[in-house]
């Protein structure tokens, strides 16, 4: 009798098995991208992947208001205080604010309005596994609380593996943009000849990327043209992230209303030399625009950064544009379309090897008000090679930071940040001696 109520206890659990598998894959088809979701059978197959469970509830409130939806994976850890836990269920690490001492920085949802902005990267379908990368850190450090679309924008039309894993990770809608042929390739006035021995020159001289044609067009299109995409012209503001990124720190609030509420156009986190090589001319070009077009230059701008001998010559500082945060309608602007037109014209992007981040560093030199561009010492960003580790290690203790101090450019020798400060007559920030 006892071996017969056994084999019963078996099947009981056997049936209970399978209906709760049923239930599960069953219920991860549910909402917008659940196509993308997790089948428990997946899981089954693979154990090693079952820590992507935990993201389904972002998939599924993704371009909604409502409520995250709790995962049953947020409610695992039942022996921490679990009436934090439903608040916390948006945050890809529900675990994270029971082990430090601290408050987490970031709610699950951040209160008040959202910007009319977005997320911006321009990549490759084999970008895909760096810039999850960093969208992933991205989100972690920031948007999950804010869910900020993302618009991937590419020369090519994205793959499915690219979109699937890409619309998986972020928390906004993610929006997909295909580049017009008249925005990445060669105008009708670059001779494609000379262009070519250039290539060949600087292949010789050995320029990083100096033989490349799609870096040049990257490079145009960047100074140029992504602002005027039609998924961009939905928006007033951008942010652009670049694959394998790295952001060391919470951001603590909202930078597009921090932007807007200080009237800033233009931010940057890393600032330094131009490889030289890449530019010979761009300074005369520069020139050539402002005595053609007087009109657009601001008079409380920002040459002293640009320039130690009152703007004949180019000291080759420039923002670091891998990072921004930016306004869409000043790089829509007629003085900055002008600006773009004649840099255009003059052919450096292909006849040199003219980089977007000079291209706009100079413009926002020289056609916004000094106080309208912003240093970010609070967001904590790695590039290769360089790193912005805040200033200040309460800033740091405060934001959870990881980033070593003693990697932070700011006070290297190679970096600009420092002019920007003297520019700006503002004091360094407390603590940056012992940072150097
Ligand atoms: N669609 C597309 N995107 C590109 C192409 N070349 C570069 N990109 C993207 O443009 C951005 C800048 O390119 P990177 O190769 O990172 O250039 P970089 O930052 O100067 O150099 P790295 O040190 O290699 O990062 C990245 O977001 C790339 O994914 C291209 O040919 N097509
Ligand atoms: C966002 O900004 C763009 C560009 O300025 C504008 O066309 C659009 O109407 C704005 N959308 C909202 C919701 O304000
Ligand atoms: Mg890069």
């Amino acid at each position: 009798m006892a071996g017969s109520q056994r084999y019963l206890r078996y099947i009981l659990i056997a049936v209970i098995t399978i209906v709760v598998i049923l239930f599960i894959s069953a219920s991860s088809g549910v909402g917008p991208g659940g196509q993308y979701t997790q089948k428990a059978t997946d899981l089954l197959k693979d154990p090693g992947s079952i820590y992507k469970g935990s993201q389904d509830h972002t998939v599924l409130v993704k371009g909604s208001d409502s409520e995250p939806v709790v995962s049953e994976d947020a409610k695992l850890p039942q022996h921490t205080e679990g009436s934090h836990l439903p608040t916390q269920s948006s945050s890809p690490n529900p675990q994270s604010s029971s082990l430090g001492s601290g408050q987490n920085v970031l709610p699950s949802k951040a209160p008040g309005a959202r910007m009319n902005a977005t997320f911006v990267t321009l990549a490759r379908n084999s970008d895909v596994w760096e810039i999850s990368r960093s969208i992933r850190q991205v989100e972690d450090r920031f948007n999950h609380a804010y869910n900020y679309d993302w618009v991937f924008l590419n020369d090519a039309e994205f793959d499915d593996t690219f979109k699937k894993v890409t619309t998986s990770l972020t928390s906004g809608r993610a929006r997909y943009g295909k580049i017009a042929s008249e925005h990445w390739g060669f105008p009708d006035f670059i001779d494609q000849e000379k262009a070519k021995k250039v290539r060949e020159d600087m292949h010789e001289r050995k320029i990083i990327y100096g033989d490349s044609v799609s870096y040049r067009h990257m490079c145009r299109y960047e100074s140029g043209f992504f602002f005027r995409h039609e998924l961009m012209q939905e928006y007033e503001w951008y942010w652009r992230v670049e694959p394998s990124i790295e952001l060391f720190c919470d951001i603590a609030y909202d930078p597009f209303v921090f932007m807007a509420d200080k009237k800033k156009k233009y931010s940057f986190v890393l600032s330094l030399y131009e490889y030289v090589e890449t530019i010979p001319t761009l300074w005369d070009s520069v020139k050539g625009f402002m005595a053609k077009h007087p009109e657009h230059i601001v008079s409380d701008n920002s040459m002293g950064f640009l320039s130690d001998d009152g703007g004949i010559s180019y000291n080759h500082c420039h923002f670091w544009s891998n990072f921004e945060i930016g306004n869409l309608n000043w790089l829509r602007s007629q003085a900055y379309i002008d600006y773009f037109d004649h840099l255009d014209r003059d052919g450096g992007f292909f006849y040199e090897r003219w980089g977007d981040a000079p291209v706009h560093s100079i413009a926002a030199g020289l056609m916004l008000k000094k106080e309208e561009i912003h240093f970010f010492n609070d967001i904590a960003y790695y590039h290769v090679p360089f790193t912005h580790c805040p200033t200040g290690e309460q800033t740091r203790l405060d934001l959870k930071c990881h980033c070593n101090p003693k990697d932070n450019f700011d006070w290297n020798g190679y970096s600009c940040t420092k002019r920007y400060f003297e520019v700006n007559k503002m004091s360094l920030p407390e603590g940056y001696e012992k940072e150097q």
